[in-house]
């Protein structure tokens, strides 16, 4: 039976912009993430025309990371974590993101930082691209839906590779990149790509146009790191949420086959090189007149990554329509059916450990590559009483289950496994709310969602857990 590895990277994940702060500081330029609004009560967050006066933007602020991260990792230290995962805000390098030359304060930011973690045998592992973008590259040139942002991220890429490549040894692109398989979400377009549809446009197609400029984007990005320094492991980061038919009806399973192809895609380009046959057909069906070139195609062949990084909080199920199409549309928003064999998170979010499992299961017959878990967790309001004391046993058996679940994948199943990086285990600032109040941490953050508090930050009863976890390697659970 094959165990864990022994270097196992058990970690912690976090974004730049969700828990740094200090968005003015140092020379940084303002990003997608500083023009975003909080979301409340269904409604999602709002994106404003550049920073307005008297608009509420928790981003900002955030954790105050920035200032505080002497201290915050000498918390990670005790807890033990092998790996940090973080991104590298592009607007502290690149502020407007179009530049020719970088921005040496932010570049002595990160390394400051990294410093500080290796100090504490922590290695960081970064992302490049974490739902963040200069808004410059937004006003200017659309966001991703234009071809030349591939020179600009590629500048950015190499400038980090080189600076920090001693430093860094896992790396991925784009975070969560098929999250804009959801087309129809605003948000999920913006943050991904800064993408703003205008009325009247097709935004499938210009998903999908921005998408494929992303994954040349990324597979040059792999090509040069690997030049750089050939020990880069580069990854893709993939949002996994496995989609099950709703019922054994054959339709319903064909149905849920497509649904997977619709969000995963982007898992096949990256490791594969190629388009899924599939998806060539579709584009061409629908008329999208993409601007994919056959220098393109040998771009994302001669860059495939080195592994698959995903996040995994929860699974779908889709149903058929009584009409279906013969192309079986799968629209994310619109064909999600409730599973009524799973329990739910406060904010919907269908809790299925299992469901880990079966995902590790599919991209390793699929890919054969070794895989990354590098977001995993429980959002929850949290109370603390008057000792500061936090009892999140709620959290603790989601991230017990799951883990059961990822050693199977491991031990029974022979997945290779590089690392595990709980999401948020310090509180920041939630991606799809804004809100403080929406907790993933180990480590306690005193900030609420109107912004006021100490930020004091106190220990959990999950950080006394994983602090186990990590010291037994998994087997103390
Ligand atoms: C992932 C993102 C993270 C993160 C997490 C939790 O999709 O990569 O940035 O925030 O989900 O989501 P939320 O903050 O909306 O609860």
């Amino acid at each position: 039976m094959a165990k864990l590895r022994k270097d196992f990277l058990w970690g912690g994940a976090v974004a730049a912009h969700q828990l740094e702060g200090g968005w003015q500081e140092g020379g940084k330029g303002v990003s997608v993430a500083d023009v975003m609004t909080v979301g409340a009560n269904g409604v999602e967050r709002r994106i404003t025309d550049g920073v307005q006066p008297g608009e509420n933007y928790p981003n900002h602020d955030a954790i105050d990371f920035y200032h505080h991260y002497k201290d915050d990792v000498k918390l990670f230290a005790e807890m033990g974590l092998k790996a940090f995962r973080t991104s590298i805000a592009w607007t502290r390098i690149y502020p407007n993101g179009d530049e020719t030359e970088p921005n040496e304060a932010g570049l002595k930011f990160y390394d400051d930082l990294f410093d500080e973690l290796l100090k504490n045998g922590i290695q960081p592992v970064i992302t490049l691209s974490h739902f963040e973008m200069p808004y410059h590259l937004v006003t200017e040139y659309g966001g991703w839906r234009s071809r030349k942002v591939i020179d600009f991220f590629v500048r950015f890429a190499t400038t980090v590779f080189k600076r920090y490549k001693d430093k860094v040894k896992y790396w991925m692109t784009f975070n969560e990149i098929n999250n804009q398989a959801d087309y129809n979400a605003k948000f999920a377009l913006f943050t991904n790509s800064g993408l703003l549809i205008k009325p009247g446009e097709n935004a499938e197609a210009v998903m999908y146009q921005a998408a494929h400029y992303e994954t040349v984007a990324s597979a040059l990005a792999v090509q040069i790191g690997h030049q750089i320094n050939p020990n880069f492991q580069i990854g893709a980061m993939i949002a996994m949420v496995p989609i099950y038919p709703a019922s054994p009806d054959p339709r319903d399973v064909f149905k849920a086959e497509r649904a997977m192809q619709s969000r995963y895609w982007f898992a096949d380009v990256q490791a594969n090189g190629r388009y899924p046959s599939w998806l060539t057909e579709y584009q061409k069906a629908k008329q999208m007149n993409l601007d994919i070139t056959l220098a393109d195609l040998d771009v994302l062949k001669a860059g495939t990554v080195d592994y698959i990084g995903f996040s995994y909080y929860m699974s779908f199920a889709v149903k058929a329509k009584k009409d279906e199409p013969a192309a079986f549309d799968y629209q994310e928003g619109v064909d999600k059916v409730e599973n009524p064999t799973v329990e739910r998170s406060e904010w919907g979010w269908q809790i299925d450990p299992v469901g880990l499992r079966y995902a590790m299961n599919w991209f390793n017959d699929r890919y054969r590559l070794p895989q990354f878990i590098v977001e995993n967790g429980f959002g929850a309001v949290d109370k603390i009483d008057a000792q500061h004391h936090v009892y999140d046993d709620y959290r603790i058996a989601y991230l017990k289950a799951h883990i059961e679940q990822m050693k199977l994948a491991v031990e029974v199943d022979g997945v290779d496994l590089i690392g595990y990086t709980p999401w948020g285990f310090i509180d920041l600032v939630s991606a799809g709310t804004g809100q403080m109040d929406k907790r993933y941490g180990f480590i306690y953050v005193d900030k609420n969602d109107e912004g006021k508090g100490t930020l004091a930050r106190y220990k959990k009863d999950s950080f006394y857990w994983y602090q186990q976890v990590i010291k037994s390697n998994g087997e103390d659970l």
